[in-house]
């Protein structure tokens, strides 16, 4: 016979962490199981809850019957054979979204929703700041690296969340304000049967919204059936929708701001801006704001980002296209780039086609690959420099870049194969970039 635990938290990161403290608060005393020998937050649940149980190294089923809820993390399938027995019983198994969206259930709908494959973390920081610059207290968080029950119960009047596809498969009783799916392109190929399993996760957000914005130029993100809608896309609005016209952001007939005003390039940035803007403007928020944000917020780290000018050439880190569809926004935005572009790419694939490369690839003049995946975006480029690792790759890069080229770290791949997350691979690029000066110091 074993203990009997009403609540069994499934995952020990960011998230799992996050369902122990918001269960705790309720008198709830969760057992919380990894399948990892050494999940990250083992420490700080020791430290900070000594009275509640962990199992590592698996899901022990015994315990699974027995409960009457299961938080999972997101980064746990739903298909996994244990959650999918309990499914079967009947047992409420949901994530941390769901059980923030039933903490709110008797509030009116206070939350901004957005999904899609590319541009998540950008758009909901720009909706985020719109909101505070028009002096609305908001909170931010979701995928974009705040678990939502963090953001519980501290006065906020808006949630702007970042939801991943991982996350609304556990997710059915949000009441949005407004929501978007921002694009659907390739992406956790490993986790979904197909393109359409993947999109129809996060098509579930637009079901639990009073107000969807879909994408004109990306038919992948309209609603299985017609829903109170409004649309953003780079083509001049046929009626009250939101687009271009004459190279200015446009609300229907309503100029709000030139794009040679903005902070924030390429054209899938103006996606960005225009669909922040029609969230934004689901809450009011008045024009003056968002033409505030728009003209000042010029990106987030790992996102195209300059890191260095050094002898000439230019070094952008994109450690953030973890997908083929980030990778081909960053070249594509760069098609008209005079120097020539020397690109390092390659990681953990994800189980991704990277033949859609193709074409794009024709714009680089060098290919830098690495990683576990490396080897598959290498047979698409002719004579591919091949490399075990960040320095090597950044040295290969200096040394054939010559003035006015720019060497691109974007690598259509996520970083777990090297690095613990994105954000290190990117740290990594720019530490190695900032040693080729030390080099040439000590030459
Ligand atoms: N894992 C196991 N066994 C477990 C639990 C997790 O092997 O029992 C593995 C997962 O497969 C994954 C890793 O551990 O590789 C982390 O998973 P997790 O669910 O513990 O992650 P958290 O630390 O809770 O972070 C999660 C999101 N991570 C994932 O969805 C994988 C974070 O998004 C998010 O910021 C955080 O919750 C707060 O909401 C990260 C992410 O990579 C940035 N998201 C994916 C993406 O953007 O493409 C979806
Ligand atoms: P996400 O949170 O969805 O991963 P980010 O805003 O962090 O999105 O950007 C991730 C990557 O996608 C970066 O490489 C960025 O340059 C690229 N990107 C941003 N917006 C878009 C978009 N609308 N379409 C395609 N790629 C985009």
């Amino acid at each position: 016979m074993v203990n009997c635990y009403t609540h069994i938290v499934l995952g020990l990161g960011a998230t799992g962490l996050s369902v122990v403290r918001y269960l705790t608060k309720q008198g709830i005393t969760p057992l919380v199981m990894d399948s990892r020998a050494l999940p990250p937050g083992k420490e700080e649940l020791s430290r900070e809850f000594p009275e509640v149980p962990l199992l590592t190294g698996g899901f022990d089923c015994r315990h699974l019957v027995q409960a009457t809820q299961i938080v999972i993390s997101p980064g746990i399938p739903l298909d996994t054979p244990e959650i999918r027995a309990a499914v079967d019983m009947g047992i409420d198994v949901v994530g941390d979204v769901e059980l923030f969206a039933r903490a709110i259930a008797d509030k009116a709908p206070c939350v901004i929703g957005i999904t899609g494959s590319n541009g998540k973390s950008t758009v909901t920081t720009l909706v985020g700041e719109m909101l505070q610059t028009a002096g609305i207290n908001c909170a931010v968080g979701g995928n974009i690296g705040v678990p939502v029950l963090n953001l519980l119960d501290k006065g906020h009047e808006i949630y702007v969340l970042e939801l991943s596809s991982f996350q609304l498969e556990t997710t059915s009783s949000l009441n949005c304000i407004s929501a978007t799916c921002l694009n659907i392109s390739e992406d956790h190929m490993d986790r979904y049967a197909d393109l359409e399993a993947y999109r129809q996760a996060k098509l579930r957000l637009y079901d639990q919204s009073n107000l969807v914005v879909i994408n004109r130029d990306d038919p992948l993100t309209a609603p299985n059936e017609p829903m109170n809608q409004t649309s953003f896309g780079l083509s001049k609005p046929e009626g009250d929708v939101w687009g271009i016209n004459h190279g200015i952001l446009v609300h229907g007939d309503t100029e709000y701001v030139a794009i040679a005003d903005l902070a924030l390039v390429g054209s899938h940035n103006h996606a960005n801006l225009l669909v922040a803007m029609a969230l934004a403007d689901s809450v009011d928020v008045d024009k003056a704001s968002m033409v505030e944000v728009a003209t000042h917020f010029t990106g987030l780290a790992h996102r195209c980002e300059l890191v260095a000018r050094r002898n000439g050439v230019t070094y952008v880190n994109d450690s953030k296209a973890t997908n083929v569809g980030a990778t081909l926004a960053a070249l594509n935005g760069l098609a008209q780039y005079q120097g020539e572009i020397i690109l390092i790419a390659g990681g953990e694939g994800k189980g991704a086609d990277f033949s859609q490369l193709s074409e794009a690839l024709k714009n680089v003049s060098h290919l830098i690959t690495l990683g576990k995946d490396g080897d598959q975006i290498a047979a698409l480029f002719e004579g591919t420099i091949k490399v075990d690792s960040m320095s090597e790759a950044v040295e290969q890069a200096a040394t054939l870049a010559g003035e006015g080229d720019l060497v691109l770290l974007s690598p259509a791949c996520a970083s777990l194969d090297m690095y613990s997350n994105f954000m290190a691979r990117g740290d990594d690029f720019r530490a190695q970039v900032a040693a080729l000066d030390a080099e040439v110091s000590h030459a």
